[in-house]
């Protein structure tokens, strides 16, 4: 099965690895919408019209299916991506919230921590669904600078640690961190560690899981190639993803 990825620029090179480490997937194209990243703080307008123009170039590209590696796409834009494209759609909401329901032993004690964009929050989608589990102590916080953070790979450290001071410093520790922005499984050690070892999920994972069970995939390829595109500054690119740990 050979997947396309698309996110609004780096982040979802975090998905990619996943999908790449798994060995469940021939092939992968990924495409970042980097000439207009950030999409974290856009309207929900702007974010569909971009991602229907990303499904306009995978609906010409030789993939089988598209993951939207991006929580603010696949919170805003998933159902409109659906009807738009000639292949099956994927985004990571569904396979977060998958997760968390393995991991919390008990959703009515379980203290939970949703950390994304401010458009992720906005959106309410997290929160509707999680609530609908009956999870009954969730917060759920916008933490818009871990992004360009992560992006100056600032992973640990004492300017992390202010950020941290200054998101976190009012709210109950929680037991799980839903990490619903795909920067942020770079921060997940430091986060855990921050809060005394709590779980994480991060999206790539819990999107590999999702896959796995919903199309009954099996890890059977030594190597997934992956071919990188972007909107702008493909090099770059190419280098994140080397430093995060993909093969290129
Ligand atoms: N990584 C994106 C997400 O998962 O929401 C957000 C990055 C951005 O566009 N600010």
């Amino acid at each position: 099965m050979k997947v396309g990825v698309f996110d609004s620029g780096v982040g979802g090179l975090t998905v990619a690895r996943s999908l790449q480490q798994s060995g469940c997937f021939s092939e992968l194209l990924y495409y970042g919408d980097t000439a207009r990243v950030p999409y974290g703080n856009k309207d929900s307008n702007t974010v569909t019209r971009y991602a229907l123009e990303a499904v306009e170039f995978f609906n010409g590209a030789d993939v089988d299916a598209l993951v939207v590696a991006c929580n603010t796409v696949s919170v805003t834009a998933l159902e409109a991506m659906q009807k738009f494209s000639n292949k099956p759609v994927y985004g990571v909401l569904e396979p977060g919230v998958m997760a968390l329901q393995q991991l919390a032993a008990e959703p009515s004690s379980a203290r939970v921590l949703v950390i994304a964009t401010r458009s992720t929050i906005k959106s309410n989608a997290y929160q509707q669904r999680i609530a609908d589990l009956g999870f009954q102590h969730v917060t759920a916080m916008a933490t818009p600078l871990f992004v360009p953070m992560v992006e100056e790979e600032i992973y640990a450290g004492p300017i992390l640690d202010e950020a941290f001071k200054h998101y976190f410093r009012m709210l109950e520790t929680p037991d799980i961190v839903l990490l619903g922005c795909t920067h942020f499984p770079l921060l997940a050690d430091s986060i855990s560690t921050y809060y005394g070892g709590a779980k994480t999920i991060h999206s790539g994972e819990a999107m590999v899981a999702w896959l796995k069970q919903h199309l009954d995939l099996e890890a059977r390829f030594d190597k997934t190639p992956i071919q990188i595109l972007a909107t702008e500054n493909v090099e770059a690119v190419k280098r994140t993803a080397l430093r995060w740990g993909l093969n290129l």
